[in-house]
Order: structure tokens, then sequence, then C-alpha cells
């Protein structure tokens, strides 16, 4: 017997200014005469949540009376990007609210800028996690997201005199239309303290006795898919104080302890630590980890499981898919679970928990790859230490038996590190515990298998598998490129926006001159576009008839903007030199856009070397729109989102070997613009799909960089023997961009003499003819827009709604269930 169910509001303009002001005046407080652009925001925003409300009550109750199996997606990121578009799209309502909004005098383009995104990731990890809940959403697959809401997202960058300078990211400051607080529904997360093992019954078990905790707010989300009347949940916590740890104090007499004891606990979601390669071992982090995930277990064991089930049917009704090593901890924590709490056997509860997870690794570099000290894990997870112990010590014996004379190999694939210190591989653990280990492209998840875990897929040979990347198509082509959206769908209908393989039905259109026109006025008007968007961001001009070569994704040697770097200075100092005039070169804007950990002091420089050089460049009268450098600062998805649509050529030049993936490259490619790329990560499936022709591809490859690193790698060699090389090396070194300071840059340029562990030097000719390559194909318009067209077309296997079926085939064997009707 429910209730009266609640309404949609009516699907029509009337409808939606009814609502609208009605979320105004009482949820606002306000009316339109008083209303400030934050005010009529956030009513707008709560008017749209109301469209998709009843299909998430229904989604949720639909859940609860079939059960079927589910993925909880774990991730410490999810870098949503701005909200109200994404939803009034899932709930095909832009044109409503548009003319709604219109009709009350309300601009909605000014409403959109109001909304600060959520920026709760540092990259491609937390923006995959994104991607990976539209797409389940939009395929009707039954999915719960679960996460941190950190109250600072990743810094927001500013530049002072060209240096990085972090701002704290304050994105809750003017009030979250779109999330859900449950505090009610908190639950308890324990820390620290001790272990006891005693007597039950002639066996002997164990107990946590903990020293502290805290409590995990939740926040719900809503996760629209696309018009299919599905919406999931993303759950983030929120760490508070617990009440008894209040009382305690309080009772105490020390209301001043008290209240710093809130702060203590609350520290625990308050930022996200904007580090994305080198992990420092720090206790916050792993508290944030532990925090989130024994969350997670807690909400979905508890709250979401119905309270008869079976947790031997567990593998039936969940995956825990663990997004990188962030959330590894659940591991142990299930187990903890099953063994200390349900007293279960040992090896009952560890044969469930191996079928409950599967573990995604994002990363080649070996400092990535997360490890923690013995040391502190006991201190804070000491009954979580033990477990991880004992399951080290039943796969040792493993080993053993199936390696009797190999004690080396035994010892190299302990989840125990022993030097520098005693600590867990996290990644290992994640290996042996999971049921499954992906890559994230076809190249990285063979070099996983042949090197970073090369013993484990030895011995578990079929629990490796790959999972090439993708984006959603939603976002960022529907919704980044409306122009060029409209001119597919105009073309071959819009069944691409939940298909995209449709795409290839564009090919022929590539020989068509009227579409290629029509596709360089989208690409024209994206420009146009862009140009406001940095006049009035960030104060850059730039002239939209110049090639717009792009550069964005995190400051990281691997990346190697400087190899980008290398490439624009050598151009200005050809023309200032005078070898080559300047009306023979092509004119292009170098748009970059990144992020620097704040700690990471080579990437802080590389930054204030970009800025250096652009300064130069685009004060020099003569270089006047024919070079131009573009730096805007606080590159996010939304700035993303305007930049890829108006790129020519998307710079993808990482060493062969070291990008996992990229998922920036496939955004460029999807949008139509052509690559220049190692090969590398995705870069080698965009080339092999889009081909040869329609694809800049320079560099060693991946087997040769390990021959030469083999050998010995010495950089001066290059710079001796390359006169362009060593002019624009010298140039840095010379003070000229830092106003005769030559100690400025004197860091950058000697790491890349002497050690340049990313081998800029050795790829930098092969950089510069590609790219001199690009200059020619750019000069022959048709064929250049031929190309891009073909990007576009070829570019449907880059969808992460493709991602998905892969991981549902291959990993989580769940199935859509369609909503009700
Ligand atoms: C690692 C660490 C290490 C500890 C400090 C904090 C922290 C935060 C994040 C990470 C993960 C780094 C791995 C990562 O972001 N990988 C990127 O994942 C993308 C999605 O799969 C992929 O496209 C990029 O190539 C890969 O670099």
């Amino acid at each position: 017997s429910t209730p009266t169910p609640i309404a949609t509001p009516e699907h029509t303009v009337d409808g939606f200014v009814r609502e609208f002001l009605r979320e105004l005046n009482f949820g606002q407080g306000t009316d339109l005469t008083r209303a400030s652009v934050n005010d009529k925001y956030l009513a707008m925003a709560r008017t749209v949540r109301h469209y998709l409300m009843v299909r998430w009550l229904a989604t949720l109750r639909r859940q609860y009376q079939i059960q079927a199996k589910s993925v909880a997606y774990l991730s410490a990121e999810f870098l949503l990007g701005r909200q109200l578009d994404n939803a009034l799209l899932a709930a095909d309502l832009d044109e409503v609210v548009e003319e709604g909004l219109a009709s009350l005098g309300i601009d909605l383009a000014e409403l959109r800028e109001a909304e600060v995104e959520p920026g709760l990731g540092n990259g491609g990890l937390g923006r995959l996690a994104a991607c990976f809940i539209d797409s389940l959403a939009t395929m009707n697959v039954p999915c719960i997201g679960y996460g941190i809401r950190y109250e600072y997202g990743i810094f927001r960058q500013t530049f002072v005199d060209g240096w990085q300078v972090e701002k704290p990211d304050n994105w809750l400051a003017l009030g979250s239309p779109w999330e859900f607080p449950h505090p009610e529904s908190a639950v308890t997360v324990d820390f620290g303290g001790h272990t006891e093992h005693y007597d039950d019954d002639g066996v002997t078990r164990s107990r946590w006795v903990p020293g502290w905790s805290v409590l995990g707010v939740p926040y719900n989300y809503m996760v629209p898919g696309f018009e299919n009347g599905r919406v999931n949940t993303l759950r983030l916590w929120s760490a508070r104080a617990t009440r008894a740890f209040d009382l305690e104090i309080f009772n105490a007499g020390d209301y001043a302890q008290a209240v710093r004891a809130q702060t203590f606990a609350e520290n625990i979601s308050k930022v996200l630590y904007p580090e994305d390669s080198t992990p420092q071992g720090k206790e916050l982090r792993l508290q944030q980890q532990y925090f989130f995930v024994a969350c997670s277990l807690r909400d979905f064991l508890d709250q979401v499981l119905p309270q008869d089930f079976d947790l031997k049917n567990l593998p039936d009704r969940i995956v825990f898919q663990l997004n990188d090593t962030h959330p590894v901890i659940a591991i142990p924590e299930l187990m903890r679970i099953l063994v200390d709490e349900r007293g279960w056997e040992w090896d009952d509860a560890w044969a469930i928990t191996q079928k409950c997870f599967a573990y995604t690794c994002h990363t080649l570099l070996p400092e990535a790859l997360e490890v923690w000290s013995v040391e502190l894990l006991g201190k804070l997870l000491p009954r979580h230490l033990e477990i991880i112990y004992k399951i080290n010590e039943d796969f040792m014996a493993e080993l053993r038996e199936a390696y009797p004379d190999d004690e080396l190999r035994v010892r190299r694939m302990s989840i125990i590190a022993e030097y520098p210190e005693r600590a867990v591989r996290m990644a290992y653990l994640a290996t042996v515990a999971g049921a499954k280990v992906n890559g994230v492209a076809a190249l990285h998840s063979q070099l996983l298998k042949d090197k970073v875990l090369h013993d484990f897929s030895d011995h578990y040979p079929d629990k490796f598998t790959n999972v090439t990347n993708g984006v959603t198509p939603r976002r960022f082509l529907r919704l980044a490129n409306p122009e060029l959206s409209e001119l597919i769908t105009s073309a071959i209908g819009d069944g691409w926006v939940t298909d995209l393989d449709k795409l290839q039905e564009l090919e022929p259109l590539a020989d068509d001159a009227d579409f290629r026109q029509a596709f360089r006025d989208v690409k024209r008007a994206n420009k146009l576009r862009l140009v406001d968007v940095l006049a009035e961001r960030d104060g850059i001009t730039f002239d939209p008839e110049t090639m717009l070569d792009v550069m964005v994704k995190r400051l990281h040697e691997y990346k190697r903007q400087t190899l980008k770097l290398l490439h624009v200075v050598t151009l200005y100092d050809q023309v200032r030199s005078g070898a080559v005039k300047i009306e023979d070169i092509t004119p292009r804007t170098f748009a970059f856009g990144a992020k620097a950990a704040p700690g990471y002091r080579m990437a802080k420089q590389t930054i204030g070397l970009i800025n250096a050089v652009g300064r130069t460049i685009n004060s020099d009268p003569a270089l006047q729109g024919r070079l131009t450098v573009a730096f805007p600062a606080n590159y996010n998805v939304t700035l993303a989102e305007k930049l890829i649509p108006a790129a020519d050529l998307s710079e993808q030049i990482s060493l062969a070997g070291k990008e996992a993936s990229g998922t920036g490259n496939m955004k460029f490619a999807l949008n139509g613009a052509l690559t220049i790329g190692t090969d590398d990560g995705a870069n080698v499936e965009i080339r092999e799909l889009v081909g040869d022709d329609n694809f800049f591809l320079f560099g060693l490859l991946e087997p040769e960089v390990a021959e030469i690193v083999e050998r010995g790698y010495h950089p001066t060699s290059y710079y001796e023997e390359n006169r362009s090389l060593r002019h624009a090396l010298d140039l840095i070194a010379s003070g000229h961009f830092s106003g005769g300071d030559r100690a400025t840059f004197e860091p950058i340029v000697s790491n890349l003499l002497s050690e340049d562990r990313f081998l800029v030097l050795a790829d930098y000719q092969a950089y510069i003819d590609a790219q001199e390559r690009v200059d020619e194909a750019y000069a022959d318009t048709e064929a250049w827009t031929r190309s891009a067209v073909l990007n576009v077309a070829r570019s449907g296997f880059f969808s992460s709604d493709r991602s998905m079926r892969d991981y549902i085939d291959r990993i989580w064997h769940t199935h859509p269930v369609p909503p009700e009707r």
C-alpha cells in the first residue's frame, strides 16, 4: 500500500515555470525581483532534480524488489564536472528550461556559469569513474558508486608571475543542490586500538578493540541515464565526530577539546590529495581510504542488502570494482566482517571474498604503486594488518608448493615488501584477492602482464584481462559540442548518442565536400566560442584562424610537456635567428592546460617555463597572430568541454610505455582533432582505428625505450649532435625567457642534460619532424578535414558504453535491468 505516488512536474514550459517559481519562493525564500544569480541557479537546479526524482525512486524500488546483481564502483575520486547540463539532457529538459527561463527574463547561459564543478578527482582516473557511472546508468545496469565527499576538491590553480599558486577549492560555499545528505543513515568507522585473541569453545577467534571512531554521513547524488528512465546512485561519504566521542570529552568538562575532536574527525574528508603519482604514505590518506571503504561495505551489507540476505550468495549479488589500489583495504575489511563479526571459518570467508572483488590498475610507473608501511597499518588498522599477514602466509604456502625450487620467486611475490621498510604492496594484495585484474588499454595490459605483475600473470594466467578505457559521448560530444552533434544527427540520426559505433556511418561523408565545409564551419564556431571563453575567463586572446594545437593533462615528466615546449622554442628560435621567415611558419596557437602537484618541483618549474616562454612569444610584435601560447589557469572538466571541441591538433606525447591509457586522447579524436602522438597507451588503438594516414605517429617504441635504457641512456649526445635542440636548450638556459636570470630554469635544463628519465631529448628530432608533417597536412584544408571527419567516424570504440560492455562480459557478469514500464 504505497501512498499517493509523487508526480513529476509537467514537462512543459508552464509546468517548469510553476515549479521553478515555487522553488525560488519556498526553497530559496526569495522572489524574482530580488533573487541573485545564485538563487536562480539553485532554484533551477532543484527544479530540474524534481524531474528526475520519480525515476530515481522507481529505480531504487525496482532494484530492491528484484535484487539483481550490481556493481559497486569503489573509487577515491569521481571527477564529475558540472551537473546541470547533464541532468537537463537526461531529462530531455533543455528546451523547456531555456524557454521557461527566457519567459521570466532569465538567461539559462548565465545560470549555467554559476555552477561550480565538483572537482573531486585529480585527472584521468577520477574522470574515468564519472564516465563509467554515466554509461552504466544509460545502459540500465545496476550500479552504486562509492567515494568520498571531499569538502575541498582539487585545488584551484592561479598564476602569480607565471608560477602556480594553489587556492582552496571551496566548491560547497554557495550551496550544493545536487546532493542529498542522510545524516540519519550515518555509519560508524573504527580506527586504532589493538586486537585480542580469545577462546570460543575451543576455537581461537580474534577481535578488534578500536581506539577511536568517526561517523560517515552519506550524501547521495543522482546518476541519470540518458533519456531512459533510470537514475542510479552515487554515494559519497563525509566524516563527522561520533556522539560518544563528543560526550566523553564534554563530560570531562573540556568544551574546547570537544570541539577540536569534531575537527579531528572531519579532517578525514576535508581535502582531496592533489598528488597523482608519488604516494607519500600519509596517514590521513590511509584514513581516507579505509574510511570510505568501511562506510561503503557497511552500507552495502547492512542497508542495501535485505536483512535476511545470506552472505554465502554475496558474489551473485555484488561485485566490488577497485579503482586502482586506493580502495584495496576493502579486501581485509570484508574478511574481518565475515570472520570476526559473523564468525565464519577463514577458508569460507576467503572463498567468498575472492569472488567479490576485481581490480583495475591505472599506472605503469613503479613509484605510483601504493605501499603502506606495516608500522602505519599496524597503528591505524591493527586487525587488518593481521588479516593481510594471514592472507600472505597462505599465499606464500601456495607458491612454495607451486615453485618448490624457486624461493626467489616466492619472495618476489610476497604481499609484504621487506625493503626499504616492511610494507604492504597493495597492488599485490588486490591481485591475489581479486577475481580479475585489468589494465586500461591493450598495451598497458600487456605491459602489466610482462613487467609490473609478471610473476602474477604467470601464476594466475586467467586473472588478467584488458578493458580499454572510454569516455561518455553524452558529456564529451553531445553536450560539449552541440554543433557537431547536430551536424552528425542531421546526417545519420541521433542513435549515436547511445550507440557510438553508429558514427561509422559518417565515413562516406568524409568524401563529401559540403559535409566537410559544414564540419569546418562547426570547428570554426567552436574556436570562436573558445576565443570568448578565454578572453572572459583569463584575459587571453588568440586568433581563431590559427591552428589550435592543444596539450591538456596533468603536469608530469612522463607526459613530456617539456617536449612540446622544445617544439615551441625551436620555432621561435628559428624565426628569431632568421633561419625561417615568419611567413613560412604555419600560424599556430599552442594551448596548454595543466595542474602540477603542489609538492612536485620539476612540474611547477615547467609551468613557470611555459608561462615564461608564452610571455616572451606573445609580446613579440613580429609573432602577433602567427605564434601564440595560451595557458589558461585552472584547467578542469568545465574548460575541457570548451577547449576540446575547438582543437585541431591533439598532443599525446608521453614516453612510450608510460601512459597507461589516456582518455583526453579519445575526447579529442571524437571531436575531430588529429593526434600527434607516441605509440603509447590508448594512442595505439586510436591509430589502429583511425588509420595511419589520419594520425601523426612519432618517437621511440616501448621496446626501443627499454633497450636504450638497458644499454645506458646519454642525453648529452643528442644535445651535442642536434643543432636546433642545442639552440633551444641554450636559449632557455641563457635566461632569455627569465629576464636574463640563468638560474630560474636551470633545473629543467640540467635535468634534461643529465638524467632525462623520460627520454625527451631522444624523441626531440622525431617530434620536430612529425610537426613538420602536421604543417604540410594542415596546408591541405580539404585533406585535413577529411582526416578529421574520419577521426570522428572511427572513434565509436572509445565510448565508455563499450568499456562497460567489456567489464560486464569479462569481469562483472551482470545484466541490464530495464525500468518497469
Ligand atoms: C595514484 C596516487 C598515488 C598516491 C597518491 C595519490 C594518488 C592518486 C592517484 C593515483 C592514481 C594514478 C594513476 C592514474 O591516475 N592513472 C591514470 O588513469 C587514467 C584512467 O585509467 C589513464 O587514462 C591514465 O593514463 C593514467 O595515468
